[in-house]
């Protein structure tokens, strides 16, 4: 069966569909023609469908467009069919591109690295795509504050080589760092492998500057550590999926490096010892401590299966196991600490076994196992994802009852993994399969949202609601908080032309559209 969208004809799933809303305007001619007088007439600034009718980025004759890389996520799941991609340079180019769309009420979709894992970085249907990534300048890197500038399109990877130079580090490290762009990083407030040591990137981005719905700039961005002067408007946009203004601009802490890295992989036979392996992490190592992530064998099993070059890293396998990381800057300190907590875990028999990156490669080869499970996964055909927080003692708990509810009726066609950042109560729950098929998305949904619901945890840890759980954020968040999040919507995209169909149910987030005859 082909895939099938939950919400939009293509998109993946089938539980509830909505159709495009017919008060936006559609991209003419007229508009390509203005898109690139904004960009200075620059003919790369503006890629337009090659398709004669740009009806699906799958093309009827199969034929690759020059839209695809815009109109389809990353997992290849989510596919919209815009007929225009708009790249500016500057600011001021972006703010014309906004002000046209504006005028004449034409939804857009921002767009990073196009990594994202909910469906919100490509359009539903025919939105303009605003891409960042020609505005990739790195503006300056402060040594004496440890404070970076970009603009938006600055990818991951690259702001922490030019940081590294100069022995700072971003505090932000995800599997997608080679691809995702700062600005997309800050629209989902990403989490990743280092928040156990820095904590949310809400509270290491310093200022932003901001292009509003209307195309009006808004400047937030200050590289000031300590501002109380009324509302932190900045934390409005941050997390909030390109739905309430285009990031131009990221101030950002970037600490000093750690010199001393160790990379530790512990096999473990039961998830109870996962969680008080992280008790013991979180006392013995207690500021060293810099990463604390897991995976079930079933993870690895298919990191094993789909990726050449990786090896068991264990001599028996494994139920579970678990990658800790510490950071800091005495090495004789370190391994002592290390050495201590090694001899405590193996005492107590809390593990199985494991093993100490004895160098920069080996280090680097068990970070693999843990952190390209996402990309094996895609390998192995369709996935459900769900990115969920939960509490940690009873996390793992959703997988074997997801696993019980799905066997007898899928057998091990479907498999069930469990993984994520044990660190920060943040479970990957994903399922692989041959295809996407409505009857196991029955089965998964809503029994996953109401289990979150039920144990009071988040539907979205980390990856954002996208346009897959736009609909689902009331499983997370009460009507009160959802009515004033539209209200905040309206205030700032009166029009909801800015990332429609995603992360607020559509009750809310389109109230105030002007129909395109009253305009
Ligand atoms: P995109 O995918 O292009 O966009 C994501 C969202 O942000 C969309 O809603 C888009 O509209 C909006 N957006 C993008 N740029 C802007 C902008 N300049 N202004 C306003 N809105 C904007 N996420 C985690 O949190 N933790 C992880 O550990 C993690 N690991 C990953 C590993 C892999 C292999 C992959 C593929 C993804 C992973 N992700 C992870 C998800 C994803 O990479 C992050 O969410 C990332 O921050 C998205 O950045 P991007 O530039 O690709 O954004
Ligand atoms: C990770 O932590 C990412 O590896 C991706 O957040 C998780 O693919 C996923 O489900
Ligand atoms: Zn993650």
């Amino acid at each position: 069966m082909a895939p099938q969208s939950r919400v939009a004809p293509t998109m993946g799933g089938a539980s509830h569909v909505i159709a495009r809303d017919e008060r936006y305007g559609e991209v003419t001619d007229d508009d390509v023609r203005h898109f690139v007088r904004c960009v200075g007439g620059d003919a790369a600034g503006v890629v337009v469908s090659t398709s004669a009718t740009a009806t699906n980025s799958k093309a009827a004759d199969g034929a690759g467009d020059a839209l695809d890389k815009y109109n389809v996520d990353w997992m290849g799941k989510y596919h919209g069919r815009s007929r225009v991609a708009v790249l500016p340079k500057t600011t001021k180019e972006l703010s014309a591109i906004m002000s046209r769309c504006h005028a004449r009420n034409l939804a857009v979709v921002p767009q990073g690295g196009n990594t994202g894992l909910v469906g919100g970085g490509v359009p539903a249907y025919d939105e303009v795509v605003v891409n960042l990534g020609r505005m990739n300048a790195i503006v300056s890197i402060d040594e004496d504050a440890g404070v970076s500038v970009v603009e938006a399109g600055v990818v991951l990877e690259e702001l922490e080589s030019a940081v590294r130079a100069r022995g700072m580090t971003v505090p932000l490290d995800l599997g997608a760092k080679g691809k995702c762009q700062m600005g997309g990083c800050v629209s989902t407030n990403a989490g990743g492998l280092r928040l156990l040591r820095y904590g949310s990137l809400r509270g290491s981005v310093l200022g932003l500057e901001i292009v509003l719905a209307n195309g009006e700039v808004l400047d937030l961005l200050r590289t000031l550590r300590k501002d109380n002067t009324g509302y932190d408007l900045k934390q409005l946009f941050i997390g909030a999926e390109g739905t309430l203004g285009i990031v131009t601009k990221i101030a950002i802490l970037t600490p000093r490096a750690p010199t001393n890295v160790n990379v530790a992989l512990f096999g473990l036979d039961s998830f109870a010892s996962c969680v008080q392996l992280l008790k013991l992490a979180r006392g013995r190592l207690g500021e060293i401590l810099s990463a604390f992530e897991f995976f079930d064998r079933e993870s690895l099993d298919l990191v094993l299966e789909q990726l050449k070059g990786t090896r068991d890293p264990l001599a028996k396998p494994c139920p579970f196991y678990v990658v800790v990381e510490t950071s800091g800057s005495v090495k004789s300190h370190d391994n002592a600490k290390l050495q201590a907590f090694l001899k405590i875990v193996k005492n107590k028999r809390v593990i199985v076994d494991g093993v100490v990156g004895k160098d920069e490669k080996h280090a680097f080869a068990l970070w693999t196992l843990r952190e390209r499970i996402s990309v094996a996964l895609k390998y192995a055909g369709a996935v459900y994802k769900y990115d969920i927080s939960l509490p940690t003692a009873r996390m793992y708990n959703l997988v074997t009852t997801l696993r019980a509810r799905l066997a007898p009726q899928f057998g091990s066609g479907v498999k069930v993994l469990g993984y994520g950042h044990l660190g920060d109560g943040n479970l990957h729950l994903n399922i692989s399969c041959a295809e996407y098929t409505d009857a196991l998305e029955r089965a998964i949904e809503p029994f996953v949202y109401e289990y979150t619901r039920d144990e009071r945890g988040s539907v979205s840890a980390e990856h954002g609601l996208g346009i897959m759980k736009a609909e689902e954020i009331i499983y997370s968040k009460d009507a009160k908080a959802v009515e004033l999040m539209g209200a905040m919507k309206r205030a700032l995209d009166p029009r909801g032309i800015l990332n429609p169909y995603k992360v607020l149910p559509a009750a809310t987030r389109v109230a105030a559209l002007i129909p395109m005859s009253r305009l």
